[in-house]
C-alpha cells in the first residue's frame, strides 16, 4: 500500500491512500487521533488503519492531484558511504580525508549525519538546490527509510541527498555546510509501507540528469549493492537518541556522476526506485545571498 501526502482544488493539504490512477482522500477521524499521514505511520498496524479509514474516502483522479513531501515533523537524517561507488567518489574528492573514507565503509559504526528539519525538504516536483558557493554538486539518489518513534522501519521512500562535492571535499569538517541548506534534499512521492518482504536484488534505483532536453546522466544500481543492512542503519541512527516524531533515513547512494559532471541551474533530477515511484526536482542555483 501506497500513502502520500497531496494537494487538490478541493483540499490543500490531504492524506491518500495512492492507485493506479486514483488518490483515495483519506478523512481525518478526530475519535482515533489519525489526522495526519505520520498518525497513521506511527499508528500500531498502519496498514489497518489506512484501510479503516478509506471506508470514507474520496476519490481524486491522479492526474489532478499535486504530491507533497511526505514529511510532517520529523528530521530527516542519511547514512553514507554505504555502497562502494560512495566509498571510491569519496576518497576521489578529498585527499586529506580519503583514509577516514575509506574506513569508515567497512567499520561497525557507520557514517551516519544530520539531513534537514521538514523546512529544508523539497517537495516533488519543486527545486532543490545547488549552494550559490559550491562549483561541485551532484544529487545522490537513496532509499530511504520511514522510522516510527520507535525507529521501527514502517515504510520507504526516495531521498535526493544534494550534496556539495567540493565543499565537503575541502575538509571534511564541512560536511554539515556541503549538506545542510535550504532546499538541501527532497522526498516522496509517496511512501510505501513495509508490510511485505523487499527483495534487495529487484529494487532497482535509477538516477536521470537531463540538462535542457539532453540527458547528461543516466545510472542504475540496487539495494544489493548497499554495504549494509536496513535494520542495522535504523539501530546505529537510534542509539542514544530519541526521536519523538519519527524520523527519515536516507541510506546512502550507489549513484555518483564522473568527476567531471556538476549541477547547473535548470537541470531536471529523476530519481526512480522499484516498488516506490519517481521523484522528480528541477535544480535551481542563484547567486550568493547576502
Ligand atoms: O561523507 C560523505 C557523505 C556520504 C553520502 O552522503 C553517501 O554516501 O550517500
Ligand atoms: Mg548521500
Amino acid at each position: 500500500m501506497k500513502l502520500a501526502k497531496i494537494r487538490t482544488n478541493q483540499f490543500s493539504e490531504a492524506v491518500a491512500v495512492i492507485e493506479e490512477s486514483v488518490a483515495r482522500v483519506l478523512q481525518p477521524d478526530q475519535n482515533s487521533g489519525m489526522t495526519t499521514l505520520a498518525d497513521i505511520l506511527h499508528s500500531v498496524n498502519p496498514r489497518e488503519t489506512a484501510t479503516r479509514l478509506l471506508a470514507n474516502a474520496i476519490d481524486v483522479p491522479l492526474n489532478e492531484v499535486t504530491f507533497l513531501a511526505p514529511v510532517d515533523q520529523q528530521e530527516t537524517w542519511a547514512a553514507g558511504v554505504t555502497y562502494k561507488r560512495s566509498q571510491i567518489a569519496r576518497m576521489e574528492e578529498s585527499e586529506s580525508a580519503a583514509s577516514h573514507y575509506d574506513k569508515v565503509y567497512s567499520a561497525d559504526r557507520p557514517e551516519i549525519f544530520f539531513k534537514g528539519t521538514p523546512n529544508r525538504i523539497a517537495h516533488p516536483g519543486e527545486p532543490v538546490r545547488v549552494r550559490a558557493d559550491s562549483n561541485w554538486s551532484v544529487p545522490e539518489p537513496e532509499f530511504t527509510l520511514v522510522l516510527n518513534p520507535k525507529l521501527e522501519i514502517v515504510g520507504y521512500t526516495i531521498g535526493n541527498d544534494m550534496s556539495a562535492r567540493d565543499i565537503e571535499g575541502e575538509n571534511p569538517l564541512y560536511l554539515p555546510q556541503a549538506k545542510v541548506y535550504r532546499q538541501c534534499c527532497s522526498l516522496g512521492p509517496v511512501i510505501r509501507l513495509a508490510d511485505g518482504p523487499l527483495s534487495l536484488e529487484e529494487t532497482k534505483i535509477t538516477l536521470t540528469i537531463d540538462r535542457a532536453g539532453e540527458q547528461k546522466f543516466h545510472g542504475t544500481t540496487s539495494l544489493a549493492q548497499l554495504h549494509r543492512t536496513l535494520p542495522e542503519l535504523a539501530e546505529w541512527l537510534g542509539r542514544e537518541d530519541d526521536f519523538p516524531f519519527g524520523a527519515f533515513l536516507l541510506t546512502g547512494t550507489g549513484l555518483v556522476p564522473e568527476n567531471d559532471f556538476t549541477l547547473e541551474h535548470g537541470d531536471e533530477i529523476s530519481i526512480e526506485i522499484t516498488g516506490i515511484g519517481t521523484l522528480k526536482n528541477p535544480v535551481v542555483k542563484e547567486t550568493l545571498r547576502k
